[in-house]
């Protein structure tokens, strides 16, 4: 559906969406955004709307002007937002096609919302997802690995104070699983390129799109290697 608001309207109803966010004022972020929705605004511009303003409210949260409180309020909005926006950013679940996926968000970490948006992603395309949750160690996701054999593991990690646990499970899979393995993909917003280097992985992604293309891609290499 085109927007029936000119783009000057959308960027500027943007802007007043992204300032209700991160005053943490979800009714009215809620409500504006069901609003932006119906007016036919693209869900995609709607959600990257969301995730800057989750990034102003952490950074305000670094500068001390917000507490923990704010964190707590934010991930409500963001859940909200979620469930609002999801069924119109992804095509309607698809079974079958894609490959199995174990995922979890790693040891000492409890960010879900952005894993969850990566499930939800890789299910429209025909990925069945095995979640684990949050603060999961590397011998849970070990245990998980060698029972319900996936062809790839997803591991998620917001917090900088994950990536030694991260490293950890990286290893603990290399070291211990057996032959063919299956790939393992990290992603979340402390991951870039030094971050991969250091946990020992080549597929890494800091967004679910491009983590979408990585799994993909890993299918297609299996396949290569089995025909
Ligand atoms: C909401 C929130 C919380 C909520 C989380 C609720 C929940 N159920 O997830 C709560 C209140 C629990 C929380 C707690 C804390 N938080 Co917090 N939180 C946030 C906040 C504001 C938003 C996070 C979010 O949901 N973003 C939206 C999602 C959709 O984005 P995303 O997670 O980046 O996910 C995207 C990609 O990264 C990717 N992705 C994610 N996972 C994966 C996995 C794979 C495999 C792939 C391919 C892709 C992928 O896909 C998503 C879509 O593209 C951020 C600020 C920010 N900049 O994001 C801080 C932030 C992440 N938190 C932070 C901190 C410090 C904390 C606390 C330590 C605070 C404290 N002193 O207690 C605790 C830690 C608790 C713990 N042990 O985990 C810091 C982290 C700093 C750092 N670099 O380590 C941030 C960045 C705030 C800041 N700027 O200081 N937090």
């Amino acid at each position: 559906m085109n927007s029936p608001l000119n783009q000057n309207t959308v960027d500027k109803r943007l802007d007043q969406l992204l300032e209700k966010i991160t005053e943490l004022k979800e009714e009215e972020s809620i409500a504006e955004l069901q609003h932006l929705l119906h007016q036919g605004v693209d869900p995609r511009e709607l959600l990257a709307c969301c995730m800057g303003g989750m990034r102003r409210i952490g950074n305000l949260f670094e500068e001390g002007r917000y507490f923990i409180s704010a964190l707590i309020m934010a991930g409500e909005i963001m859940r909200s937002a979620t469930e609002l926006l999801s069924p119109h950013l992804t095509p309607e679940p698809v079974s079958g096609g894609g490959g199995r996926v174990l995922l979890g968000t790693i040891k000492g970490d409890i960010h879900d919302l952005g894993k969850n948006l990566f499930a939800l992603l890789l299910q429209s395309h025909g990925f069945e997802i095995i979640d684990l949750g949050v603060d999961v160690s590397a011998e849970i996701f070990f245990e998980n690995a060698k029972q319900q054999q996936p062809d790839i593991i997803a591991i998620s990690c917001v917090l900088t104070s994950g990536i030694d646990n991260l490293q950890q499970a990286i290893n603990h899979l290399k070291e211990n699983l057996p032959h063919p393995r299956p790939g393992v993909i990290v992603g979340g917003a402390c991951l870039d390129q030094r971050v991969a280097d250091y946990v020992g992985t080549r597929q890494w992604a800091k967004d679910a799109a491009i983590g979408l293309k990585i799994c993909q891609q890993i299918m297609r290499e299996a396949e290569g290697n089995q025909a």
